[in-house]
């Protein structure tokens, strides 16, 4: 089962804009309407059609998430997901992870097999980036079970210390890098 897991998360540096997968995940904000980081990022590579989309979708609470086209993006669709702002309180941790749980459950509906999550929150929203790895990868892992259509979910590191933390984790939790 564990194999199951492992062979489909891989944990890259990058820039997830530039990714061709099914989906990409955005660490949006409530109004999805656009902002800084991934976010900025997206929209810039998407250009103005995923806007235009966003401003139909009616913004999207924290843990939930919606899905767009992907535009001029190689990725066919986008995941918008709104993380925790963090505050330390234990309803942050409750929060991210429905963030990643139901991006997934979106991507299985709309058939996207292959899908990119950045460091949700790991930003602007300022979760530690140690915190935050665990519950992404506890919560992708949960997802993975052997009978899932998903066949690759990959975490895509800005930084390479942010790398780094995600390998470590993985190696504690797996046995493996
Ligand atoms: N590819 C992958 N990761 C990236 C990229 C990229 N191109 N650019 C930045 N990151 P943030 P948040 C990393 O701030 O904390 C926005 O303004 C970055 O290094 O983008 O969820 C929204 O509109 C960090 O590790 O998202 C919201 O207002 C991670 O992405 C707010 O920021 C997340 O950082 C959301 O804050």
């Amino acid at each position: 089962m564990t194999s199951e897991i492992t062979r489909r998360i891989e944990i890259k540096a990058g820039d997830i804009t530039q990714l061709t997968v099914d989906a990409i995940v955005n660490a949006a904000n409530q109004s999805l309407l656009g902002g800084g980081g991934v976010d900025g990022a997206i929209h810039r590579a998407a250009g103005p059609e995923l806007l235009a989309e966003c401003r139909v979708l009616g913004g999207c609470l924290p843990g939930e998430a919606k899905i767009t086209k992907g535009y001029n993006l190689l990725a066919k669709h986008v995941i918008h997901t709104v993380g925790p702002i963090y505050s330390g309180k234990f309803e942050d941790a409750r929060i991210l992870s429905r963030c990643y749980k139901n991006s997934l459950t979106l991507a299985l509906k709309y058939n996207c097999h292959t899908v990119a999550f950045p460091a949700i929150s790991c930003g602007a929203y300022g979760y530690p980036i140690k915190d935050a790895c665990k519950i992404a990868i506890d919560s992708v892992s949960d997802v993975l079970t052997s009978d899932t259509p998903l066949t690759k979910i990959l975490f895509i590191l800005f930084m390479s210390d942010q790398k780094k933390i995600y390998n470590d984790y993985f190696k504690k939790k797996f046995g493996k890098s």
